[in-house]
């Protein structure tokens, strides 16, 4: 079977890093989702490991988002387990006991930037050529609530509210002005920068860290919690309108002709 990611565990640390590898853009496949939930969940249940620094192991991009060519042509059923993968992958990420930081080595547009966001601290290279942001309405689809939630905690209310009804991509200057990422570095320095950023939560107790994080993000977990499968209904109903797909077939034909 093919692996989609590695994981490397420093035992002295107690971080792991999780390197996404799928080229050619890190899109989130049914696969992809799959392993990548497993892996979180692994690490979860090691009593080593108390970080994750998530991050690319391709140039250019963190990660592409969900896989559109999951979400065209597909048939409810599929389309409704990849929508639980994709439930689960946040659930996991947001939910998560262990410090999470996000090494945003590229582009991190639509679910790239959910997973970003997911984190607990995002560091992200100064290159201006990349950008991250919510861009759904530029495909004629909709943010579910829970991708609206995780970027109204990260951001506030007036921001999100700007970004995702214009679709909002930030280049790397712009994503640290508005709070979507906490700091630019070069980068070459993306990693080491992630590893001096654990460090100083990896000096807070463990124990008080996750309470603290329990109660900021628990509400927000609880709400898609409690509405799963009426989400997942949601989803399906929608992308498998016949508008919706023409919506994605002309998004895949311009991302293929911007190619020179
Ligand atoms: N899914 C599938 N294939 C993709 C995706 C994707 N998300 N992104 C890129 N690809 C493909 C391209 O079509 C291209 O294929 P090919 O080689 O066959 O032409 C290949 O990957 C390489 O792409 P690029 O040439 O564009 O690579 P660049 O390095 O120039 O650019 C980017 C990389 C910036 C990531 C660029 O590819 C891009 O902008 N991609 C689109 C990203 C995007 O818009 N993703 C949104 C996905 S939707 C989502 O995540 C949330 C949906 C919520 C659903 C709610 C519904 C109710």
């Amino acid at each position: 079977t093919t692996s989609y990611l590695t994981v490397e565990m420093d035992d002295n640390t107690g971080v792991a890093v999780v390197t996404m590898k799928s080229p050619p853009v890190n899109s989130l496949s049914l696969d992809f989702l799959t392993e990548f939930s497993i892996s979180i969940e692994k690490l979860e249940m090691d009593r080593k490991c108390r970080g994750v620094i998530l991050t690319s192991g391709l140039p250019k991009v963190f990660s592409a988002g969900l896989d559109i060519m999951e979400m065209y042509g597909k048939g409810p059923e599929h389309c409704a387990e990849f929508w639980r993968a994709v439930q689960e992958m946040w659930l996991k990420l947001y939910g998560s006991n262990m410090i999470t930081i996000a090494a945003v080595n590229g582009s991190s547009p639509a679910g790239g930037c959910l997973m970003a966001m997911a984190c607990d601290y995002r560091i992200m290279a100064d290159n201006p050529k990349y950008s991250i942001g919510l861009n759904e309405t530029l495909l004629g689809i909709v943010a579910p609530f829970w991708f609206k939630d995780t970027m109204m905690n990260t951001i506030g209310f007036r921001a999100t509210e700007l970004a995702l009804q214009l679709g909002l991509l930030h280049n790397a200057p712009n994503a640290l002005r508005v709070g979507l990422v906490d700091e630019l570095v070069p980068e070459k320095e993306v990693l080491s920068a992630a590893s001096t950023a654990i460090s100083k939560w990896l000096a807070i107790p463990d124990h008080a860290r996750q309470i603290t994080k329990s109660m900021m993000r628990k509400p927000t977990i609880d709400r898609l919690l409690s509405h799963r499968d009426q989400d997942i209904n949601n989803f399906v109903s929608f992308i498998t309108k016949d508008s919706i797909q023409k919506s994605l077939q002309v998004y895949m034909e311009r991302l293929k002709q911007r190619k020179t």
